[in-house]
């Protein structure tokens, strides 16, 4: 939209407005960033028609590129979505602001397993958006023994060489590794960080691409067989290509919860709270799962979701699956998995 074309509509949601909408420039808009694929087209439109205020979405693709721009000046964002375990490290940095979420219109939608959780006890700075768990896709047609065990990602059967995709970032990468190695994340054991190396190492001839972009097609096109992936990714990718499966390893998976927050800053705080209410209201919450095919923290959305969603082989996690929800790393920690990404990709 233009700018005369927003003006208009901004006028025009004004005059249908309730007031509420008075306590928002509602011009000013709301700047969004959130991960790629991750924001569903139809809560955008429907936010913009319910409020008036233009929304701007940009995006990245992991938790990395979000922190080293949080970090780089004023990114001008109003809203930002990251990784349960970067929350903390985005606190101590002072990179996002209070919100006292629990005071937002809504909360009490949310599930009483997603509220106040390990990295934002007292709910002072986030709301859960989407969660879900990493582990690994096969291509059925070209893989048909499948291993269920994280082996078969970091130790690829040898037609899978050339074919295999991992996540391109240091914390998704190694938290896996270390989850196969049976160690805990976070590593600072020199020994162990060593293990988790050369695991890397002797994997990267039979890697294709190191990318957190565009996973989603090339699970659909075949372009990797075997793949590091997210479960909502992969169901993405299985309604292009039935031959795409999740695995769910005998280690385990990490989960993430992925959280909306708002940066330290932003220029629309009052913009970001009412975009942070509409997001609590369980038809929105239920946009969002339809879209990006991930769960989503509110128990009463279930009425909206896509049929597809309710009986998803991704979305219905084995009852006694181990799911590791990864802590903040030290930094000692993050500047080993630094080396050990360093040295991967040279
Ligand atoms: C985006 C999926 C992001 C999930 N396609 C990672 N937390």
């Amino acid at each position: 939209m233009n700018k005369t074309t927003y003006l208009l509509a901004a006028t025009a949601a004004l005059t249908i407005g309730t007031g509420a909408i008075s306590s928002a420039k509602a011009e000013d808009g709301l700047f969004i960033y959130n991960w790629s694929d991750y924001t569903a087209p139809e809560l955008i439109r429907k936010f913009e028609k319910e409020t008036g205020i233009k929304v701007t979405l940009d995006t990245f693709d992991s938790n990395e590129t979000l922190l080293a721009k949080m970090k780089s000046s004023a990114a001008g964002y109003d809203i930002v979505v990251l990784n349960s375990d970067f929350v903390e490290i985005f606190v101590k940095q002072g990179l996002i602001s209070k919100v006292d979420a629990s005071k937002l219109r809504g909360f009490s939608n949310i599930a009483p397993r997603w509220r106040g959780p390990a990295w934002d006890r007292n709910n002072d700075y986030t709301i859960p958006y989407v969660w879900g768990v990493t582990a690994f896709s096969v291509n059925t047609k070209y893989l048909k023994e499948q291993t269920p065990s994280l082996r078969m990602l970091f130790s690829p059967p040898g037609e899978a060489r050339g074919k295999v995709g991992m996540l391109g970032s240091p914390s998704e990468v190694i938290s896996l590794a270390e989850l196969y190695l049976g160690m805990p994340p976070c590593q600072t054991d020199l020994a162990n960080m060593k293990k988790v190396s050369e695991l890397l190492e002797a994997q990267a001839p039979a890697v294709k691409v190191y990318n957190t972009d565009g996973v989603i097609d090339r699970m659909s096109s075949s372009e990797v067989w075997l793949s590091q992936a997210w479960n909502g990714d992969t169901a993405r990718a299985r309604a292009n290509n039935p031959d795409v499966k999740f695995v769910f390893p005998n280690e385990g998976v990490t989960g993430w919860m992925d959280n909306v927050a708002v940066p330290a800053g932003a220029r629309h705080p009052e913009n970001a709270r009412r975009f942070m209410e509409f997001l609590l209201q369980p038809e929105n919450a239920a946009l969002t799962s339809n879209f990006t095919h991930y769960s989503n923290a509110l128990p009463a959305s279930s009425p909206f979701l896509d049929a597809s969603l309710r009986t998803s082989t991704e979305l219905n996690i084995p009852e006694n699956l181990k799911i590791v929800f990864n802590p903040a790393c030290s930094e000692e920690a993050i500047k080993l998995m630094d080396r050990v990404w360093t040295r991967l990709k040279h």
